[in-house]
């Protein structure tokens, strides 16, 4: 299986539709622990830590990745970012967690759909990786 950096030097930057789409669409499957009409959030398929969910706008609107964000989604980026604080109460995240966003190929992005990554259940390091 190819490693999570192997997976983001793959990927092409693109708008088309990927994976988190089919997820939102319900066309594949994923154990979704927190919606509303704007976000989901799910666990992730690779967990890099006991808690690793993943969450993400149900409308990309062009926000491929964090460097697409314009003014127009200041709103939905303060939305994730207030959602990820309360999936990680939701989760019994109280001694602490860590918020990721990938970003292009050095960033380690390897799916072109705006999400933030939310870890938690062990001691993280810094730096990171
Ligand atoms: P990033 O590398 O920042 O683009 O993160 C993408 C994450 O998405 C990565 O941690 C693995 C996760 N992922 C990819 N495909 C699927 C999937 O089909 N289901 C779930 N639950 N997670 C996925």
């Amino acid at each position: 299986m190819a490693s999570e950096k192997d997976a983001a030097l793959a990927a092409v930057p693109t708008d088309s539709p990927t994976i988190f789409d089919k997820i939102i669409n319900k066309e594949i499957p994923a154990k979704v622990v927190y919606e509303d009409e704007k976000v989901l959030a799910f666990r992730d398929i690779a967990p890099q830590a006991p808690t690793h969910i993943v969450i993400i706008p149900k409308v990309k609107d062009g926000l491929t990745g964090l460097s697409k964000a314009e003014e127009r989604h200041c709103e939905i980026l303060g939305h994730l970012l207030y959602s990820a604080k309360r999936v990680a109460e939701q989760e019994g995240l109280e001694d602490g967690f860590r918020i990721v966003i990938n970003d292009g190929p050095k960033g380690c992005q390897s799916v072109y759909h705006l999400h933030i990554h939310l870890l938690g259940g062990r001691q993280m390091n810094w730096p990171p990786g």
